[in-house]
């Protein structure tokens, strides 16, 4: 049986805060990416947990991640448009100097959008949707990420696994948040189950030839498979054209050119847009809130469960229980924490 143990969230928020400060990454990107892997973990989402230190810290020893960046908020080019330019660091802390303003110009006129441009970005996306949501607003959320998810139809990894997230407030409850790779899954899986020896279900990947493979090694060699064949497809095709060409940063074919490795965290931009339902629907019959409350209501009713549900209620046990890690996971952050860089290759 694999041995594990117990910390508290704030217990593991400090060891993972000491890991990137180790590292040299300045308090700004430090405080950003522990605050995302810690919630990771906390709400059960291992794909985007503390696996993803190690990703984090290559791509700061390869020279791709600036550690003592500051994000800037640049000159606003447009209204509606907040733009933070990252400078090179991680896409979080880049997003939480934007969300304020975001949330402002969401509020006053209805709709407002946060391009964030030059980032390294690895993590999941219903962190940031939620930080919308919770300011009463509806939100969507995108970007690219590197190629490696075959076209409907084609056999090269062109695509990115390209996430995108949406979001819609609830008041006191937690909100509506769904939030997926417009791959099978997120990239992070099949990394996952190559760690952990076991096969991929059929449908997720193909080989480097084309045939499909349920072998982590051949499916990371080859491509990932869209979801919903030419409907994810066609979504993730649209995320590189909005939160890549239409910001003016990386498509995900372009990030793969530029770091020459899946192995590294990808490099490219982000695209929220905040939009104000009670603005949306102002002088229109009935409360947006109570009308969307009767709909979930009703789907909760026919039997259908919410999604983040699961994660809600991982969340609550974590906050109550702590979080538990297997001691595999303890020594590798207990490397990570005494050898820093020197940790990674
Ligand atoms: P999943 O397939 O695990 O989950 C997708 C969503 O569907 C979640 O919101 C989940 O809620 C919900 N869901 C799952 N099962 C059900 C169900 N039976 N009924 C209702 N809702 C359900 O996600 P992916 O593997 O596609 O992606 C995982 C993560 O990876 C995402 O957070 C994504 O942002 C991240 N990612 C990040 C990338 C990046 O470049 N930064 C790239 C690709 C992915 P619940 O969690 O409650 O189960
Ligand atoms: O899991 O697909 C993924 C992924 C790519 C970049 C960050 N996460």
């Amino acid at each position: 049986m694999t041995e594990t143990a117990t910390m508290s969230i704030s217990q593991l928020h400090e060891l993972v805060e000491a890991i990137f400060r180790r590292a040299g990454l300045n308090a700004v990107q430090a405080v950003a990416l522990t605050n995302v892997i810690v919630a990771g973990e906390r709400d059960g989402c291992k794909s985007h947990g503390i696996y993803r230190i190690e990703g984090a810290l290559r791509t700061v020893k390869a020279g791709k991640a600036k550690p003592d960046a500051i994000p800037a908020i640049a000159p606003q080019a447009s209204s509606g448009i907040v733009t933070v330019q990252g400078n090179g660091g991680f896409a979080n802390p880049a997003f939480e100097l934007g969300v304020p303003l975001l949330a402002q110009s969401a509020h006053a006129s209805g709709i407002a959008a946060l391009v964030v441009n030059d980032v390294v970005h690895f993590s999941a996306l219903w962190s940031e949707v939620e930080a919308l949501t919770g300011q009463g607003l509806a939100a969507i959320v995108m970007c690219p990420s590197y190629a490696a998810v075959a076209p409907a139809g084609g056999s090269k990894p062109l695509l990115g696994t390209n996430p995108f997230a949406f979001g819609w407030p609830r008041g006191d409850k937690p909100p509506y948040v769904f939030d997926f790779a417009t791959s099978m899954v997120a990239r992070g899986e099949i990394e996952l189950h190559r760690r952990a020896g076991k096969q991929l279900p059929e449908g997720w990947a193909i080989d480097a030839h084309g045939a499909p493979t349920t072998d982590p090694d051949e499916a990371l060699a080859g491509a990932m498979l869209p979801f919903g064949g030419h409907k994810g497809s066609a979504i993730g095709t649209m995320i590189e054209l909005l939160a890549g060409v239409m910001i003016g940063d990386l498509t995900s074919p372009e990030v793969l050119d530029y770091l020459g490795t899946t192995t590294l965290s990808p490099v490219h931009g982000e695209l929220i847009i905040a939009m104000s339902p009670k603005a949306f629907s102002a002088g229109r019959p009935g409360d947006p809130f109570a009308r969307a409350e009767a709909l979930f209501d009703a789907i909760i009713g026919g039997g259908a469960r919410l999604p983040s549900e699961r994660r809600f209620i991982a969340r609550a046990k974590s906050e109550s229980e702590g979080i538990t890690l297997a001691s595999a996971e303890l020594e590798q952050l207990s490397r990570l924490h005494d050898k820093g860089l020197d940790a990674v290759s």
